[in-house]
């Protein structure tokens, strides 16, 4: 199988840091192509044009993280907890990943098309989405389940693309789950790439 990815997108991340868990490297090669370069192998696996993607065997391709994330969890054969507390947080840790991004879209317009209300919308999303994961932390007491490796991811993805956002500060749960994600070397080998 082929895991279509990009190394400084964090849902292509989020894939990576499964199949490093669940030893899958052999069996799901991972390749790497930059979405706005539009490369015909993943146009023709993904019509959307988006990474990850994952092309299996039987020719088929899976997109969107949470369902390649799913489809790891039950290739490997191994418990993956995906009780509601579990998918809640991974869908708010996801959406904190597109408020992000698209913060991210936004602040690289050019001048005079970039627009402060979009980023100040997804500015306050953000801050949101952190409070309310960091009150609902207590809950996810396996910090290897879908949820909290979709937050950790999220953490990480906020110190590479929107640094001065100072999550950290009166978050120490969150700070907690990202030191512990952190130091795994599943974490640290599919860190995005200092000047990417
Ligand atoms: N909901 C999708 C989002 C994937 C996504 O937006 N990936 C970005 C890279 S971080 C991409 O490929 N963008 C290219 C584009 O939108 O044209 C998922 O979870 O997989």
């Amino acid at each position: 199988m082929k895991l279509i990815i990009s190394s400084t997108s964090p849902y292509s991340r989020k894939c990576r840091v499964m199949v490093r868990e669940f030893a899958l490297g052999d069996a799901i090669e991972e390749v790497e192509a930059h979405p706005f370069d539009d490369d015909p192998d993943l146009l023709s696996a993904n019509p959307l044009g988006r990474v990850p993607c994952l092309l299996m065997d039987d020719g088929q391709a899976l997109t969107e993280s949470a369902i390649i994330a799913d489809y790891i969890a039950e290739r490997a054969g191994e418990p993956w907890p995906r009780d509601w507390t579990d998918r809640r947080l991974e869908a708010l840790g996801s959406g904190l990943l597109d408020l992000t991004v698209m913060r991210r879209v936004e602040m690289v317009r050019d001048e005079g098309i970039r627009s402060d209300f979009w980023i100040g919308r997804r500015e306050r999303g953000i801050q949101r989405a952190l409070d309310e994961l960091e009150a609902g932390m207590g809950e996810a007491d396996n910090p290897h389940a879908q949820g909290p490796l979709t937050m950790a991811v999220a953490l990480g993805y906020l110190d590479f693309r929107y640094p001065e956002c100072d999550w950290r500060s009166g978050r120490p749960r969150l700070v907690a789950l990202h030191d512990t994600w952190a130091s795994r070397p599943s974490f640290r080998s599919t860190q995005p790439p200092a000047d990417g």
